[in-house]
């Protein structure tokens, strides 16, 4: 297929040299002959090879500056339909890092978990620097469509639905993704040093399936997301939330992330959650978990005890 072809079916409109590009999607993905290759989005249900163009990882598209105007100069491609393969996370080398506190339902519910260190969540929602934690080693984050996970040793489980920033390894904001901070409430509240415990095991991190290119922070911050937590066919939490509705910029996180520290190729961030169940919810096994950012798509996952 024509680029001309594709930059109707992607929303792209052509103006000379330039185009003004709405929603282009990338995704790594997995043929039914094994091969990992990197895909664009057509409508919902077909991807465009970006393989045979030479892209060979969203991590190099990511680097190269502007991933949406190199994908709009693209030839002839192949199209295929999403139903022929399988959707891997996006999540290549980058190291995943999480933002926390971001929006103030996280902060007010954090303080009420938690008799001793109600003060920190208080004092950080406020302080110029921000909580960044690591979340995943690369390979070990959760694509779309497997399992994640709550401990065992944990009463009290939830998901945490953030919108993830694609960062290059020079700090550029190159895309935005969907992601899962999974998170055990009894153990981060018990005692605020228990955090990595509470946050980072088996199967804690989802992201993907989609990498969003070529929107601006301002536009980022009109999307909505939405969680919805499926048990035995009902609905069992449903809640939603504008990305706006986050106090920090993205660029004053971009910053902080960087400030002494290198990521030689680039790092994912997700930026804290604005959507957290009553006090009386916790996931349990056979459960399953949708978030929807608007602007970027659905990421889905049953829940494992693991
Ligand atoms: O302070 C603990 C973690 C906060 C967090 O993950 C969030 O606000 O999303
Ligand atoms: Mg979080």
């Amino acid at each position: 297929m024509a680029i001309e072809g594709l930059e109707k079916g992607l929303g792209l409109t052509p103006l000379g040299q330039t185009h003004t590009i709405r929603r282009v999607r990338i995704c790594r993905y997995l043929t039914k002959d094994n091969r990992v290759c990197i895909g664009l989005a057509k409508g919902d249900d077909a991807l465009i090879d970006l393989s045979s163009s030479g892209i060979e990882s969203i991590t190099a598209l990511l680097e190269s500056g502007d991933a949406a105007k190199r994908l709009a100069g693209l030839g002839e491609l192949t199209e295929i339909p999403l139903s022929d393969v399988t959707l891997l996370s996006p999540i290549e080398v980058q190291e995943v890092w999480a933002a926390g506190v971001t929006y103030l339902r996280s902060k007010d519910a954090r303080m009420e978990e938690s008799d001793f260190s109600a003060t920190a969540y208080d004092r950080v929602y406020d302080a110029p620097r921000p909580e960044l934690f690591f979340k995943s080693f690369p390979k070990k984050v959760v694509a779309c469509g497997e399992p994640v996970g709550i401990r065992t040793d944990a009463q009290w489980s939830v998901p945490e639905p953030e919108l993830v920033l694609m960062m290059n390894s020079s700090g550029n904001i190159a895309g935005y993704a969907v992601g899962n901070d999974m998170s055990s409430r009894d153990i981060e509240g018990e005692n605020l040093l228990y955090l990595p415990q509470a946050k980072v095991y088996h199967r804690s991190c989802a992201v993907g399936p989609w990498v969003r290119v070529g929107a601006t922070e301002a536009e980022a911050r009109e999307w909505d997301i939405s969680m919805q937590i499926g048990r035995n066919g009902e609905t069992v939490f449903e809640g939603a939330v504008s990305v706006n509705q986050i106090k920090r910029s993205f660029g004053g996180l971009r910053d902080f992330m960087f400030q002494s520290q290198v990521f030689p190729f680039g790092c994912a961030l997700l930026t804290g959650t604005g959507i957290v169940p009553d006090d009386d919810f916790t996931l349990e096994e056979g459960d399953t978990i949708r978030i929807e950012i608007s602007g970027i798509g659905c990421l889905h996952n049953p829940v494992v005890r693991v």
